[in-house]
């Protein structure tokens, strides 16, 4: 198979405009006072904690890869450089029982993700410092990042300071908290576990219109009457409101990351300060919609995947500010731009 830059997007994915690498999820470690160091535990032969010096003083390794965030932005040919996990393991030793690894950052919710150990082995798993033959800057990751290649952004974390190996799986932050999928195949859409919810609880909330502070991961309410949807605060990662009637429905805060709207009648909905990264909104009627304090990163307004090419309704009512626009991709702010005049 050649590589011509269209073979390397995984299906539902866009490029971020150059140089435009978003950030995702928190945006600093707890603390960067006290001196980093690298702690590497559970079943190993020999448990060792580094320092930055002591890392660096491992065979240097450099790969260049393409990333790929679950909130449908990929960012193609990132050179990063680091230690291979691999070669770290070598100096613990591993012990027979480690079946997988679990990386933990200095952060505030300990946010951690985790893979097999033979995963993690296979696709050459970096304990990256640099990005780009710079230092990795704090706001992504540094000083020191995992790195995966081929899977969701999300099984790279950011200020890593914990590597350990388990017996069994212990579920990542988003993983166990949002559903991401715990294999984030990018090639195979691995965005989201199984759904929770059941049709007969989605269908008796559908009907009472209220979702308010509700978890409703990946519900299917699709080509329903929702006008005036009260979904305040709610948690609609995924969810389906293809062709549905959302007209006047209120999803202040609500986070509807990679959420479908296609086609929907979102006539004055409300989006206000909502977390809408991934979401598409081809083909529907945004007239009067307000996206003020919206996070719009890797979301899509006009789109070819249904078909033929399809663009939401956009008119001068419709309250897109500068600011919710200006992570667009390149072409989707194009769109966007000339619908509002
Ligand atoms: N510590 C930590 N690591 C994290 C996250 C996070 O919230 N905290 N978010 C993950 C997600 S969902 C993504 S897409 C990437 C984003 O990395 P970036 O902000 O450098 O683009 O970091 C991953 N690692
Ligand atoms: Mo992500």
């Amino acid at each position: 198979m050649t590589t011509t830059r269209e073979n390397r997007i995984p299906p539902g994915q866009q490029l971020v405009a150059p140089g435009k690498w978003p950030i995702i999820g928190e945006r600093l470690p707890t603390e960067t006072e006290s001196p980093w160091s690298l702690t590497i535990k559970g079943e190993v032969d020999t448990p060792i904690s580094l320092s930055l010096e002591q890392l660096s003083s491992f065979p240097q390794t450099t790969r260049t890869m393409d990333i790929h965030c679950v909130t449908r932005w990929s960012m193609l040919d990132t050179t990063f450089s680091g230690v291979l996990l691999n070669d770290l393991l070598s100096s613990t030793g591993v012990k027979p029982n480690a079946r997988f690894v679990s990386f933990q950052a200095r952060s505030k919710r300990k946010h951690a993700t985790s893979l097999t150990l033979e995963t993690a082995i296979d696709l050459n798993t970096l304990i990256a410092t640099e990005v780009n033959g710079e230092p990795i800057d704090t706001s992504h990751g540094g000083p020191i990042r995992n790195i995966v290649e081929s899977r969701y952004f999300y099984k790279s974390v950011k200020w890593l300071e914990q590597i350990e190996l388990l017996p069994t799986d212990r579920l990542g932050f988003w993983e166990a908290e949002s559903g991401y999928h715990n294999e984030a195949d990018p090639w195979q859409e691995q965005r989201y576990m199984a759904p929770t919810i059941d049709r007969r609880t989605s269908l008796r909330l559908i009907e009472t219109r209220d979702f308010s502070n509700r978890e409703l991961r990946s519900i299917d309410a699709s080509q329903r009457n929702l006008a005036g949807l009260n979904a305040n605060n709610a948690s609609l990662r995924d969810a389906n409101f293809s062709g549905t009637d959302l007209s006047n429905a209120d999803f202040t805060t609500a986070n509807l990351s990679n959420a479908h709207f296609h086609n929907a009648n979102l006539c004055n909905a409300v989006f206000l300060n909502a977390d809408l990264e991934g979401a598409d909104f081809s083909g529907a009627d945004l007239r009067g919609a307000n996206f003020t304090g919206a996070s719009l990163i890797g979301a899509s307004f006009i789109s070819s995947q249904h078909g033929a090419t399809n663009g939401a309704q956009i008119d001068k009512t419709t309250q897109l500010p500068p600011a919710a626009i200006a992570p667009l991709f390149p072409e989707q702010l194009q769109y966007v731009n000339k619908a509002m005049g």
